[in-house]
């Protein structure tokens, strides 16, 4: 939920971020039918930068008569014109993408160097990948003898309703509406409270080129306009990314119409480092994996840390000497490499979880902590990259998505063990293991509960791997071919007797 209130103190626009026009329903720029609006915050200063709509049920409406008027001639475009279309978006997110980063880096808090920047290029990507898989919505013809033809087509669902996170917001985004877009669907989106802008500049950019109503984007609150697009009878098929416990709430809301649903959702991932790994890379690649350099708000955060013995103390020191050289700062500095949490209820989150590590007698705080009352780092939602060392994965800084800077290492000795703990978690979502010995790496691999494994790399995502959870870490795949296919088509068989 967006922090910032009307008496939040001002800050214009940065140079080169984007303005909000509005919301976009049926190809224009509107305010919410109430008047509402929602007062953005840069999270690096706490600062009110703009505004945008605040969305209600009327809202909702508005966007699915737009879309359902857009459905019949966008889902009879020839699937590679549609994908051409997205190839030209591309091109303009490319062109625009120092705009976007900004955008995104001021409004996430996410540094522009280190993250922000790689976002807004993914983005285009995203829209590149999937706008040239136009030709593979393709069907197949089934043998039933010879005076049978029997075929299936892959048809678009109808309306989907996407609601996404704040975290990447725009990378996230993208993968609701290209994949979608392509296969002929229209779509509903709802952009998360706390990070609306950089979301609405892509719309801005894709409503050049589509046709009015096949997107629309709203802004709003969870409950009060993502409620009533998961529970609209006209959607077809719900896209959810954001926290487990939300992806409840839109699969109950599926489940009520029968409506097919695709979640992305929480994790608690972890690293195995053996003792064979080479050090430096490991300590290097972990600080990847953990995300430090976004604060750690990624659902993909390797924040459980399963350490050998013999390599538990030299391990921490080296992540200690390479972590805290990482510049904390203002998250549109090009000097920062880590930018501030996204608002205040997730920042006041990660300091109780520090809290809690800080009281435990039996849990020893590596280094990091709570963060400077006063000084410049006071002045935003910093928060200082925390490692606690030497309790079990039992406890609940192991259990629970802290969504923040906290990561906790775990000493093993034995790889079952080691194993063992790495799957104890009601999350599967990404792990990464650290070994020179291949074998051993791909044992891990093959055994850990989880959607993604990396062995010797702690990297993002890219198109065309599959990406999704195991257990309670989500549903379906995205970032590749099925994310498009499973996700956003039926298919039909068609059988034609041959004999009359
Ligand atoms: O997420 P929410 P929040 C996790 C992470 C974080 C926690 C809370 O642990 O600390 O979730 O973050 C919309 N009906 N992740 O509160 O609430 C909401 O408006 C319909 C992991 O930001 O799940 C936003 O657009 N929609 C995650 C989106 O859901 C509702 C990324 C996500 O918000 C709704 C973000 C409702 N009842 C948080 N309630 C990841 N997997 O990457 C909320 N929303």
């Amino acid at each position: 939920m967006s922090t910032a209130t009307a008496e939040t103190k001002t800050q214009a626009l940065p140079a080169n971020t984007y303005k909000p026009k509005g919301m976009l329903i049926g190809g224009k720029w509107v305010e919410s039918a109430s008047g509402a609006r929602i007062t953005i915050e840069n999270p690096g200063k706490r600062t009110a930068v703009a505004e945008v709509p605040r969305a209600g049920e009327a809202d909702v409406n508005a966007a699915v008569a737009a879309a359902e008027r857009a459905f019949p001639a966008w889902k009879n475009v020839v699937p590679r014109e549609r994908g051409k279309i997205l190839l030209k978006i591309a091109e303009v997110l490319e062109a625009r993408s120092e705009e976007m980063a900004r955008t995104i880096a001021l409004e996430t808090g996410n540094a522009l160097r280190t993250q922000a920047r790689g976002e807004a290029k993914l983005a285009a990507d995203i829209f590149r990948y999937f706008g040239g898989l136009g030709s593979e919505l393709k069907g197949e013809t089934v043998p039933l003898g010879e005076h049978v033809l029997s075929y299936t087509r892959r048809e678009p669902l109808g309306i989907v309703g996407a609601i996404i996170p704040w975290n990447a917001p725009v990378m996230l985004g993208a993968l609701k509406i290209a994949p979608a877009l392509c296969a002929g669907n229209v779509l509903v989106m709802k952009a998360a409270e706390d990070a609306p802008m950089a979301v609405l500049l892509m719309a801005d950019i894709c409503q050049e080129f589509l046709p009015p109503g096949v997107l629309n984007v709203l802004t709003g609150y969870g409950a009060e306009c993502g409620g009533p697009l998961a529970n609209h009878p006209k959607i077809a098929k719900l896209s959810f990314t954001g926290s487990t416990e939300v992806g409840k709430v839109i699969m109950r809301a599926a489940a009520e119409r029968i409506v097919p649903v695709s979640l992305e959702l929480g994790g608690k991932s972890p690293s195995i480092v053996y003792p064979d790994a080479d050090e430096d890379w490991a300590v290097d690649g972990i600080i990847n994996a953990m995300r430090f350099t976004r604060q750690s708000q990624s659902c993909t955060a390797g924040s459980r840390m399963f350490l050998h013995e013999d390599i538990f103390d030299s391990f921490l020191k080296k992540l200690e000497k390479k972590t805290t050289a990482l510049k904390i700062g203002d998250p549109l500095d090009e000097a920062s490499d880590i930018g501030s949490i996204i608002n205040n209820k997730q920042y006041s989150k990660v300091c109780k979880y520090v809290e809690d590590g800080l009281a435990r007698s039996d849990a020893k705080l590596v280094f990091g902590g709570l963060p400077p009352k006063t000084g410049p780092l006071s002045e935003g939602y910093f928060t200082m990259p925390t490692v606690f060392a030497d309790r079990s994965n039992d406890w609940r800084l192991a259990r629970e998505e802290i969504f923040g800077p906290v990561l906790v290492a775990i000493r093993w000795s034995d790889e079952a063990e080691a194993i063992r703990m790495a799957n104890d978690s009601h999350y599967g979502l990404a792990a990464y293991v650290w070994t020179h010995d291949i074998g051993k790496g791909l044992r891990a691999a093959h055994a850990i509960e989880s959607g993604w494994v990396q062995v010797n790399q702690g990297g993002g995502q890219t198109p065309g791997m599959s990406y999704g959870g195991y257990k309670q870490s989500g549903l379906g795949r995205e970032f590749s071919l099925e994310g498009m296919l499973d996700s956003f088509t039926q298919r039909k068989s068609v059988t034609v007797n041959l004999a009359v």
